[in-house]
């Protein structure tokens, strides 16, 4: 895993106006990022819409980037479930479509105690041969420190993605767990602090708008250059702020399609920006927010 770093955009999902997988589109993202740099991507994770879609799209969907990345950049899967069953079916298809890494949310909507989620994890590196990355995200209940300790005992855990506001738990990771276990960090409008606080890379939604900016970022805090990133980091904030208030896919979708790829629509109850009053009411609020 150590060799999967820098920005990874989680990756959207587009589907057409019928709310239909549309791989054509998402062919054409995937080529879009690659052109512009991105070092690998995380398929259908929360951005990806992947609660919205069914075992045999997700597989799909991995197939269909799989096959366009063509082993360009490495790839990630997330095969997160709520139950250890499906999480497994998905998982092993992963491994056969050839992605580079597994990643999951920790079993959700019931209140799993420890040693049901740590037992989900060990289910899940047993059935692979695959690297898997943890995934630590408010909406699935933050772990502790305590807790990523002993996940990162189980044989096949070997990083976090780290989707919480406390950086210092990066450091105290690198430096208490092991510096290899590979930590990236999660959350955009932090990118910079995870950066200086010792992540390995950076996977959010955000990157598929604006890989660029992040990219920047990377390589100001590689060259320790932090007005730059600073700055940098300013200006995507004012977009995500900006995003966040709003429908956040649906206005990185279209913001995407502004810049020549169109990323399609979002599925319900997610929103869209796709008729032309909706996409002009949002160029003017953007337009205003920026004044
Ligand atoms: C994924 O699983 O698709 C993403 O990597 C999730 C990602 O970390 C986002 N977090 C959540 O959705 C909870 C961030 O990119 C987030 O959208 C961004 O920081 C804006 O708040």
């Amino acid at each position: 895993l150590s060799d999967i770093t820098g920005v990874i955009p989680a990756l959207i999902t587009p589907f057409d106006e019928n709310e239909a997988f549309d791989e054509k589109r998402m062919r054409a993202c995937v080529r879009f990022l690659l052109a512009r740099k991105v070092d690998g991507f995380y398929l259908t994770g929360s951005t990806g819409e992947t609660f919205l879609m069914s075992p045999e799209e997700r597989k799909r969907v991995v197939e269909v980037v799989v096959d366009e990345v063509a082993g360009r950049v490495p790839v990630m899967a997330h095969i997160g479930a709520i139950g250890t069953h499906l999480s497994v079916d998905l998982a092993q298809h992963a491994q056969e479509t050839g992605v580079d890494a597994l990643s999951s949310v920790p079993p959700f909507y019931w209140s799993f105690p420890q040693h049901e989620v740590l037992g989900y994890y060990a289910d899940l590196t047993a059935s692979t041969d695959l690297p898997m990355i943890v995934y630590n995200v408010p909406l699935a209940g933050l772990f502790g420190f305590d807790m990523i300790s002993k996940l990162a005992q189980i044989k096949g855990v070997e990083g976090i993605k780290y989707t919480a506001p406390t950086h210092f738990e990066i450091m105290r990771i690198k430096a208490e767990i092991s510096k290899d276990f590979v930590v990236y960090s999660g959350a955009d409008e932090m990118a910079m602090s995870g950066l200086s606080f010792g992540a390995d890379g950076i996977i959010g939604s955000l990157y598929n708008l604006m890989p660029e900016l992040f990219i920047g970022i990377r390589d100001a805090i590689a060259a320790k250059d932090l007005a730059r990133a600073q700055a940098l980091q300013e200006t995507a904030n004012a977009v995500i702020f900006f995003g966040v208030s709003r429908s956040l896919m649906a206005v990185i979708k279209r913001g995407m399609a502004w810049q020549g790829a169109d990323a399609g629509y979002c599925r319900r109850p997610f929103s869209n920006y796709y008729d032309a009053e909706a996409e002009e009411a949002l160029k003017n609020d953007f337009r205003q927010a920026q004044e």
